[in-house]
């Protein structure tokens, strides 16, 4: 259900159900959660894609199979704590960075998984939709944390509370959108950003992402001192000390990812 393939520094992570609109049924959830790993702990990979297959990006949870396995009476997993939670995790914890390429419709959770990654490079026939109130749901996979540092507080409530299709148009507008572009040129755009970030200082990105992360939780003077670890670590890198030499010499500098 989920394509893998790593080729030039860049594992590209697919979701490949078009049929069912690359709905989450749980083969799908934990493919997806598996290959996030393999993708975090492969040294050679230095920038990762997410994306679907097909006409949609995801239609979030698998609601067929959530009916099939109520109606059978067979245990509900805990899906939440099982899938979903640690997909939102080793996005926003991976050590390199996370682009979104997001080809058609992101509902529910695969909007929320879309909005974890650190870049959505959407097409124009795409969109976003917060379907969880739809069905009587409350948000998961990180939407309500994510999406309100998208577009703020009050967007955040209203998207949440009043769902409906965001268009790759307004996406740009709200800010949840990084870029829009032609259909038949995303994957083209994807690849160009992902070979780029792949060829980057990915020990500077990764540190990057935790200063961020870091900063959105705590106090400044907390966020100062862990800057200053961050900066410690960077600057005893190979890739530091390279940039600025190549920086003094007028060249440009090769990036090893350490
Ligand atoms: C689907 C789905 C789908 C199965 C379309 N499942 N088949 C939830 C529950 C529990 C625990 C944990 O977490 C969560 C998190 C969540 O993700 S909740 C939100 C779940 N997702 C939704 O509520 C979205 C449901 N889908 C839609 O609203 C629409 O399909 C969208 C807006 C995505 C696309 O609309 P259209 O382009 O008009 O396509 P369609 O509705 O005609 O769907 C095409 C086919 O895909 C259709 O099947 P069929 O056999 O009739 O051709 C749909 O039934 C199927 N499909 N979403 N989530």
């Amino acid at each position: 259900p989920v394509s893998y393939e790593v080729a030039d520094g860049v594992a590209t992570i697919a979701l490949a159900r078009p049929e069912s609109l690359n709905a989450f049924d749980d083969a799908t959830k934990v493919a997806f959660r598996d290959h996030l790993h393999d993708a975090a702990a492969d040294d050679t990979v230095r920038c990762v894609v997410l994306t679907g297959s097909g006409r949609a990006f995801s239609a979030g949870q698998d609601l067929k199979e959530l009916v099939a396995k109520r109606d059978s009476g067979a245990p509900l997993s805990n899906t939440v704590e099982e899938h979903y939670n640690p997909m939102v995790l080793a996005i926003t914890t991976m050590p390199k960075p996370v682009i979104a390429a997001v080809n058609g419709i992101a509902a529910g959770a695969g909007a929320s998984l879309a909005f974890a990654a650190d870049f959505r490079i959407v097409a124009e026939s795409a969109g976003f939709n917060l379907a969880f109130a739809g069905i009587a749901l409350s948000a998961d996979t990180g939407a309500s944390w994510t999406l309100q540092r998208l577009v703020g507080f009050p967007k955040a409530t209203e998207l949440l509370l009043l769902p409906r299709t965001i268009r790759a148009d307004e996406a740009l507008q709200l800010g949840i959108a990084t870029q829009v572009v032609p259909d038949d040129e995303l994957a083209d755009v994807v690849r160009e950003l992902a070979t780029r970030l792949a060829a980057g200082p990915t020990l500077a990105y990764a540190s990057l992402k935790r200063a961020l992360a870091y900063s959105a939780t705590h106090s400044l003077p907390e966020a100062l001192t862990n800057e200053g670890r961050l900066m410690a670590l960077t600057g005893a890198s190979e890739d530091h000390r390279a940039a600025v030499n190549a920086f003094l010499a007028k060249e440009k500098p090769t990036f090893v990812g350490r």
